[in-house]
């Protein structure tokens, strides 16, 4: 980027973002000022993206050339943090500024659960709507829907809309699990009302097929779970009936969710908006459309990575085609660490060959060492970011309160969130001093500067359900200097015994009434 060009916006005025007069801003001269304009913003979430497994954080193997474009066109932090090793818990953290473990149904959510999310509530999307943006969410959802028994064939709600979206496109909850549908602003897409739906997480329906009793009708075996309702030639977590004509085929999400996406974007291109765009990508099952299978070289999970990495390319295209670049935020991030099987048979492991999910991070999703929260993390504006890397501490937690602060909000509840918009912005390179990560059922430990603690926990080495990512539980009092020993190798807790006790009085301030 040129960098006077860079200077000129950086200009003390144009980034107080009270007065987003953009372009009185680029044309110093210029007398006729525009209205003020508040920034759009994307963020693009993938579902289970490792810190390794984006080429521009190390990786040698799988090139993922359009989100490296984004970190080249903005900062790369490398410490940045969902809140949680899962999904539902790292969604609800980043759209409520609360911490997650707060909240003990903040859990890996069913696709029939209630709307995890108060509605009473100020969340990000609501904060913003409040300002005057046109708000959506599309992609994977797994926050709850409805209050406990969702009629899948009425309205369902409370959904997204009930806590800030203007707009949903979206699953109710993983592409693994029922109902394997879309909806649509509270209704299931393509429904025909003369073949209803009907969703159990318990039993299931009579005269359905399962995985368990028809594997001969699965073109992709299980590993783990994953052995009730069959759609698509998959096995699902749960059992539902009905709703032939608004069934999803898998191979076709990728291109479904990026073209409503490009939609909302052309249909709010004159509004602020805020488009949360959740990709599915690479969660399992694991089927990518069929001009991705066998690119990657490394099975179905590196084709999957690779199709979210073209999906990416493509919105960025179509926000540059509608002249929005200069004035979108984009984020991009992952709302867990990497897992290779995760349930299905799809040789994530075997076909792995030297691609490293996790980079140099130890753990991975469902832990609570490193890699289970550190995720790729980007933040792009045009004109507005110096490009770079930053190894401040930031988080997903944060986006509330720095976005309150970016427009001047000062009366929002912002929980456990705090403002690092300096940071997102290439401003300073301090992010948050402290955060308390978690991990698969509620455990914690605390990021404090460049220390990590993890209190001891009962429990295997390995995630249960036979996957290789390590628990991060153990026997004693772990601290690590995630700075010099980015690999976790080394437990320091003998070592410096004053530190350790520094960090764990620390952290049992922070987590006080709810362990
Ligand atoms: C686990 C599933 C896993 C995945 C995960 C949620 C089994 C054996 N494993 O229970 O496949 O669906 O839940 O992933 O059923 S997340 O990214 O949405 O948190
Ligand atoms: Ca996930």
């Amino acid at each position: 980027m040129n960098k006077t060009h860079f200077t000129k916006h950086l200009g003390g005025a144009c980034l107080s973002l009270m007065m987003l007069a953009s372009t009185s801003c680029k044309v110093k001269n210029e007398t006729k000022k525009e209205p003020t304009k508040k920034p759009n913003i994307l963020l693009i979430y993938t579902d289970d993206l490792g810190y390794g497994d984006v080429s521009c954080y190390g990786g040698k193997v799988l090139k993922t050339p359009n989100i490296d474009n984004i970190a080249e066109e903005g900062i790369r932090f490398t410490s940045g943090y969902c809140a949680s090793a899962t999904c539902t818990p790292a969604r609800y953290s980043m759209l409520t500024g609360a911490y997650p473990w707060k909240n003990k149904k903040a859990e890996i959510l069913a696709g029939n659960a209630p709307l995890l999310i108060d509605t009473t509530w100020t969340t990000l999307p609501k904060m913003l709507q409040h300002q005057g943006y046109h708000t959506g969410v599309i992609g994977k959802w797994h926050l709850g829907l409805g209050n406990g028994s969702v009629d899948w064939n009425k309205e369902v709600e409370p959904g997204p809309r009930a806590v800030g979206f203007t707009d949903e496109y979206i699953m109710a909850a993983t592409n693994d699990r029922v109902p394997c549908v879309f909806i649509n602003n509270g209704h299931v897409d393509h429904l025909d009302p003369n073949d209803p739906i009907q969703v159990d997480y318990q039993k299931n329906f009579e005269g359905q097929p399962t995985g368990k009793n028809n594997p001969e009708m699965l073109k992709l075996r299980t590993t783990q779970g994953h052995d009730q309702s069959i759609v698509n030639g998959i096995s699902r977590i749960g059992f539902m009936k009905g709703g032939k004509s608004a069934l999803w085929k898998d191979e076709n999400m990728a291109d479904l969710f990026l073209n409503k996406a490009k939609q909302f974007l052309t249909n709010h291109k004159e509004e602020p908006f805020f488009l949360y765009y959740a990709l599915h990508e690479p969660h399992v099952p694991r089927v990518p459309h069929p001009r991705f299978v066998g690119k990657s070289g490394l099975g179905a999970r590196g084709d999957a990575i690779l199709e979210a990495d073209w999906c990416v390319g493509e919105i960025m295209k179509h926000l540059k085609s509608l002249g929005l670049d200069e004035n979108t935020i984009v984020i991009f991030s992952s709302d867990n660490g990497p897992v290779t099987d995760d349930g299905y048979a799809d040789k994530a492991d075997e076909l792995l060959g030297d691609h490293k999910p996790l980079g140099p991070l130890r753990g991975g999703k469902y832990s609570l060492l490193d890699g289970g929260t550190r995720v790729p993390f980007m933040v792009r504006w045009t004109n507005h970011i110096k490009p770079g890397v930053s190894d401040a501490l930031v988080t997903q937690t944060d986006f509330l309160a720095s976005f309150a602060h970016l427009l001047g909000v000062k009366d929002v509840n912002l929980r456990d969130s705090k403002n690092t918009m300096d940071t997102f912005l290439g401003k300073n390179n301090k992010g948050r001093d402290e955060f308390v990560f978690e991990a698969l059922g509620h455990k914690t430990g605390l990021r404090k500067g460049d220390y990590i603690f993890i209190p001891p926990y009962e429990g295997g080495h390995y995630i249960e359900w036979g996957v290789m990512n390590e628990t991060g539980n153990g026997k004693v009092d772990r601290l690590y200097n995630i700075k010099e020993d980015i690999g976790q190798a080394k437990n320091l807790a003998e070592e410096k015994p004053e530190l350790l006790k520094e960090m764990k009085a620390r952290y049992q301030e922070l987590v006080k009434g709810y362990k």
